[in-house]
């Protein structure tokens, strides 16, 4: 009786609805009115999703050193250095210095044996021109010398033989009267060779001494122009 009912029913809905085709009115029918069919079959597979929403994760630690790559090919020639050069000027300039060195001990040896220079002992040389005190000190010292000074008698001879002429000797009692000392320091003489009545500091003063060319001592003005002789080191 229920199923009548229903069955009435649904033919009074279908006929009125305003269907446009016939397949329309069959789904109506189907969907309404029939009783349910089996499930159907599973559709084709969807389009892939857009990508999701959520945080990205953090980076993970840089992965391990790969192996070395292959050398590389040859580069061109490099620069000397600056260290390299000055090693080589400076290198040849060593072998300069040591050739003028072993020039310039000829060159003594020559000037030494020609001035007749003994073995361990003073020399003695002189341009025999007469200058004031003064002027023979620094002439003598130009040459890394002093004014000669005899300190024993075979030192005197020595001298006197180089000597032209009268010449000063490096000693004066400038400092203290009557006191004779070597103007090189070393205060007072170890030896002397006055003659007869000498030092008298005769006239204004004499404060220098001159060697006579019989090799005696006396005391004269250190402004008269005198020879002088200087004095090297044994
Ligand atoms: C003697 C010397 C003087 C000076 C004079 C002409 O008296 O002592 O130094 O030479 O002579
Ligand atoms: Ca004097
Ligand atoms: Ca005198």
């Amino acid at each position: 009786m229920f199923l009548l009912i229903s069955l009435l029913l649904c033919a009074l809905k279908v006929s009125s609805l305003e269907l446009t085709t016939c397949e329309d009115a069959q789904k109506v029918s189907v969907l309404t009115c029939g009783s349910p069919g089996r499930d159907g079959r599973d559709g084709a597979k969807g389009d892939k999703g857009d990508p999701g929403e959520g945080l990205r994760g953090l980076q993970g630690p840089p992965g391990k050193l790969g192996p070395p790559g292959p050398s590389g090919a040859r580069g061109p020639k490099g620069d000397p250095g600056d260290s390299f050069v000055a090693q080589t000027k400076l290198d040849a300039l060593e072998k300069e210095i040591h050739k003028l060195k072993s020039e310039l001990d000829r060159v003594k040896k020559l000037q030494a044996f020609s001035l007749g220079k003994m073995p361990e002992k003073k020399f003695y040389v002189t341009n025999g021109k007469k200058v004031p005190f003064t002027k023979a000190k620094f002439l003598c010292t130009e040459l890394g010398a002093t004014v000669a000074v005899p300190k024993n008698a075979e030192e005197n001879r020595a001298i006197q033989s180089v000597a032209k002429d009268a010449t000063f000797l490096g000693i004066t009692d400038e400092e203290v009267e009557g006191t004779f000392t070597y103007v090189t320091g070393g205060g007072r003489l170890v030896y002397s060779n006055w003659k007869e009545n000498e030092p008298n500091d005769y006239g204004s003063g004499e404060d220098c001494v001159c060697m006579r060319v019989d090799g005696l001592w006396n005391d004269i003005s250190c402004t008269t122009s005198l020879n002088f002789v200087c004095e090297f080191p044994a």
